[in-house]
């Protein structure tokens, strides 16, 4: 009889209609959940600080100074896209205020540069490259302008407002727009050479730029000012928490109180991206050539955004010839290698699976749906039920270092402990040695460990602020 128990459940499940769990708030929009599954993409910092060596160009930079002979967008997207970038985000203006492409509203800007004969258009090139290699495009433009005579006055917004709407409206769809929050306040401001300082909070009319943003591109994803989609992770050096919910309270990068793990108790979905350059600047300096992020450092990176349930966007700064430099490419390239060797063997596809407890019994929850590869499946466990255990058996004993899980966060993100154990005889189970903290998983957590033999994988959800519904379990 106590045999036949789990199999009667499983037919009771099978004869009636088991509803899904309701979902756990707050959840993602369908423009934050297609941007999370993006992952990895690449920010490229370029204008005349490229040629001026400088970070946070004055605004008085002579515009005849931005004179790349061999800028190749498409050099840029083809190796973009070989370290497996999903998409491309263009600093179209930096806090200096010159532009890339040739709006109609300033001449500080492309057209009055040498670089094609004044008639080219740096976001136009990037978009098409984009398009061409199927890449997602995206755009930066800071708020802070320390060119324009206006900034700080009624006009500049105007102005700021004007070449959204250029932006916006002329180069294709967008998955992503940035409002940078940097302001030093100082700036050559058409001369004036001052400080000026600025509510944040009011004087760029965020809010109105969100209409116009949802209106004109409605598939992407506001970063900063006052009505963000996603949030920074609160550092430039590329982690997030390893306790990292995708939720904090109140909307608004303003009012988030901790950037890096977000707010268990959050009401207000605002997913996390690791913002962090390949070199120690955001932008070009020879003298960086020789101060690459190693790869080791670049594949803790990915563990510590991907792999701690944030975006990656990975900066590249564009040389002066205007090329991604050859030693950087090669880089992000054998990067993407490494980390494709480090999940080429997935274990537990074949694997024998069972659950202590399984949706009212329903083979549409079963602990079989974790590793369908069906993104749109999950195990998940009675309501009210938020610990549970998973145990895969292997065949025949596996080498294991790499485990992979996902919530299915279309219904919220709901563990918040779990464990995960090996098994040498298949009867007494030991925790994997990692210094990761084992709490939330969200959209994805993978965990790197020392290599077992092990007869199987058993995770223990502990905690969960509901029943846990995990679409995706891996390991390597
Ligand atoms: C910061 C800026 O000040 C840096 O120059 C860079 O653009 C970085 C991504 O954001 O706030």
């Amino acid at each position: 009889m106590k045999h036949l128990f789990p199999l009667l459940l499983l037919l009771a499940g099978a004869c009636s209609r088991v509803e899904a769990p309701a979902p756990v708030g707050p959840v993602p929009d369908a423009r934050q959940l297609a941007w999370q599954r993006l992952e990895t993409y690449a920010f490229v910092h370029y204008g005349l600080n490229t040629f001026n060596d400088m970070e946070w160009g004055y605004g008085n930079t002579p515009a005849s100074t931005f004179d790349p002979a061999a800028l190749d967008c498409d050099q840029w997207v083809r190796t973009l896209k070989a370290a497996g970038m999903k998409g491309v985000m263009l600093t179209a203006k930096h806090h200096d205020g010159f532009c890339l492409w040739p709006s109609a509203y300033t001449d500080y800007s492309v057209k009055s540069s040498p670089w094609r004969d004044g008639k080219g258009d740096l976001v136009r090139e990037l978009s098409d490259a984009c398009r061409r290699h199927g890449l997602r495009f995206g755009i930066y433009l800071s708020p802070w302008d320390r060119h324009h005579a206006e900034y700080g006055r009624e006009a500049y917004v105007e102005y700021f407002h004007n070449q959204m709407r250029e932006l916006l409206t002329n180069y294709g769809p967008l998955f992503e727009y940035w409002f940078d929050g940097a302001n030093g306040g100082d700036g050559w401001y058409g001369g004036a050479d001052e400080r000026r300082s600025i509510d944040a909070r009011s004087y760029y009319r965020y809010e109105e730029a969100r209409e116009t943003i949802r209106s004109l591109q409605p598939e992407a994803v506001i970063f900063g000012g006052t009505c963000a989609d996603i949030r920074w992770i609160g550092n430039e050096e590329g982690w997030a928490g390893q306790t990292n919910w995708s939720f904090v309270k109140g909307a608004g990068d303003q009012n988030v109180n901790d950037f890096t793990h977000g707010e268990r108790d959050g009401d207000h979905w605002l997913p996390g991206e690791v913002d962090v350059s390949i070199r120690p600047g955001w932008f070009y300096h020879p003298r960086e050539d020789t101060q690459l992020k190693s790869l080791s450092q670049l594949v803790d990176i990915y563990y510590q955004s991907v792999g701690r349930n944030a975006n990656l966007l990975l900066n590249f700064p564009v040389d002066r010839s205007g090329r991604i430099a050859a030693a950087d490419s090669a880089r992000i390239v054998a990067w993407r290698q490494t980390l494709d060797a480090e999940f080429a063997h997935e274990l537990l596809a074949g694997a024998d699976v069972e659950a202590d407890n399984v949706r009212g019994g329903a083979r549409r929850f079963a602990p079989g749906r974790t590793t369908d590869g069906n993104w749109e499946s999950y195990w998940a466990t009675d309501d009210g039920v938020t610990e549970g255990v998973l145990t895969f058996r292997f065949e025949a004993p596996q080498h294991v270092n790499r485990l992979l899980l996902q919530e299915y966060i279309p219904l919220g993100q709901r563990v918040a402990r779990f464990a995960v154990e090996w098994s040498g005889d298949g009867r007494e189970w030991h925790p994997v040695e990692t210094d990761e903290e084992l709490t939330t998983i969200g959209y994805k957590r993978i965990l790197r460990f020392d290599k077992v033999k092990t007869n199987g994988i058993r995770i223990v959800f502990n905690s969960a602020r509901a029943c846990p519904c995990i679409n995706n379990i891996a390991a390597y």
